[in-house]
């Protein structure tokens, strides 16, 4: 087998970056080669993702990959993922209708309601095994005026990938994320089209992680430079769908935190656990790469920090984060704690001061300092990771001896600690990019420079990427 040389397009919400690996049998190299802001913008009609800049970012990105290609080496595939649920409309033509809102926009409040009152929230549940988010694309959609008559609705990496080749199709493991799309088929969920008055062809045929999607157009080999020969191969284009491939597990005992702006926390399973106890818990059944099911339910995430981080600028001295995480390490243990999934938590703001509120609604103590506040935020997110790891392991009868960390929040060495702590398990931090090595790990696989399950491409993380172990300080 040869080394294949693939460009991952990984978006996040607050920030994007192409990566550049090279995969083999016993090789997995990754560097970034473009890494660029994600900024949302506010405009009467709400809070919409740039994505126009993203794309041009894209293209930019694209051409640095091509640029680092050294002595003959061709970039072979390209894989986009991000995050879930925003969708961008089309027209007949193609055209796009206006700027993909933000899930986090306001549109949506009291959505929710409207589309229980058609289609009761059990019963949705027993059909798509979702959680209930209050941004789910099917609440957008119900929201959504131009949806009715629109021709295409793609999710942004579908849209992206439509913008790079021409070809329509929605990706399987975001499409999972809708609300959309039956659990048990594994395909679009006709009757909660009807049901919402959407057109039955709204979304265009699903395709899988591991197809080839097709070369790139005319102009796009222009901007970028790359080869004829290039071709865009779908990943789990939803984020969390490639991070969870990119953990380097050794056997199925694990939980997984894909710890960035959100933390999604959970386990892996074969198949979906649709029971009364985990709607009430409202865990999700998100489709996974290889048809396995990503058990997990969403924690707020690195948001509080990065939210809290930036109302500090805005209004005071600047933060800087590694001396307020020192800091924040000083602290003693046993302080204040909030629920970081209180929606109160979800719009873009003020979140010092909602955490504040939220503590003298509990009756806790309220932090004196920004270090105070950092530890305060870290400590409850610490504890919401133990809570659902061990209802996640409850709820599946999928026992877990080792919390795997992936993402941003791995270099966090305080968070790691403290899971490891709360948790009372070994927690495994890293890889940093788990996402974009997931992602270029199916494209290799496609294209078949490594083979195997994901046990295999697993393999190939353990031997490649190191990874830190903290162990629980009461062992
Ligand atoms: C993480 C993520 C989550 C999804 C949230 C919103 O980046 O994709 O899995 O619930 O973003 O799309």
């Amino acid at each position: 087998m040869t080394t294949h040389t693939a460009a991952a397009v990984d978006l996040g919400a607050s920030s994007g970056r192409v990566m550049l690996a090279r995969v083999g049998r016993d090789r997995l190299d990754i560097t970034e080669v473009h890494r660029f802001g994600n900024v949302p913008v506010r405009l009467p009609g709400g809070l919409h993702w740039d994505v126009l800049r993203l794309y041009r970012d894209v293209l930019d990105g694209l051409g640095q990959a091509a640029r680092a290609c050294v002595d003959g080496e061709v970039l072979g595939s390209i894989g986009i993922d991000s995050w879930a649920v925003d969708y961008g409309l089309l027209d007949d033509t193609g055209a796009l209708l206006g700027n993909p809102h933000h899930y986090r926009d306001g549109r949506t409040s009291g959505a929710a309601a409207a589309v229980h009152a058609k289609i009761g929230e059990r019963g949705l549940y027993d059909i798509t095994g979702l959680q209930y988010l209050p941004f789910n694309t099917i609440y957008q959609l119900a929201v959504d005026p131009a949806a009715a008559t629109a021709a295409h609705a793609l999710l942004v990496p579908d849209l992206l990938t439509y913008w790079l080749t021409g070809s329509l199709g929605t990706e399987a493991t975001n499409a999972s994320t809708t609300g959309l799309l039956d659990v048990r088929s594994g395909d679009w969920a006709a009757p909660l089209f009807d049901a919402l008055g959407l057109p039955p062809g709204l979304f265009p045929p699903l395709r899988r992680p591991g197809d080839v999607v097709g070369p790139l157009l005319p102009e796009v080999l222009d901007d970028t430079g790359l080869a004829p020969s290039a071709v865009v191969t779908a990943v789990g284009s939803h984020d969390t769908a490639s991070a969870v491939v990119g953990v380097p597990a050794a056997d199925e005992r694990f939980a997984y935190i894909s710890c960035g702006t959100w933390s999604l926390v959970g386990v892996e399973l074969d198949a979906p656990v649709l029971t009364p106890a985990g709607r009430a818990a409202n865990f999700t059944n998100e489709g996974g790469v290889d048809g396995t099911v990503r058990y997990l339910r969403n924690v707020m995430g690195l948001w509080l920090l990065s939210e809290s981080i930036a109302t500090w600028n805005r209004t005071g001295p600047p933060a800087d984060l590694p001396a307020l995480l020192a800091a924040a390490a000083d602290v003693p243990a046993g302080g204040p704690v909030f629920d970081p999934d209180d929606p109160v938590f979800l719009p873009p703001g003020d979140q010092p001061a909602r955490i504040a509120d939220a503590l003298r609604r509990a009756g806790e103590r309220v932090p004196s300092s920004r270090a105070e506040l950092v530890r305060c935020i870290l400590d409850s997110l610490a504890a919401a990771y133990a809570r659902t790891v061990r209802e996640a392991s409850g709820l599946s009868g999928c026992p877990v001896d080792v919390v795997h960390l992936v993402g941003g929040g791995a270099r966090n060495e305080l968070l790691c600690r403290l899971t490891a702590d709360a948790c009372e398990l070994p927690v495994l931090a890293g890889p940093v990019e788990a996402t974009a090595l997931g992602n270029v790990l199916v494209q290799a696989r496609a294209h078949g420079a490594v083979a195997g399950d994901r046990w295999a491409l697993r393999e190939l993380l353990r031997s490649t990427q190191p990874t830190t172990r903290y162990e629980p300080s009461s062992m």
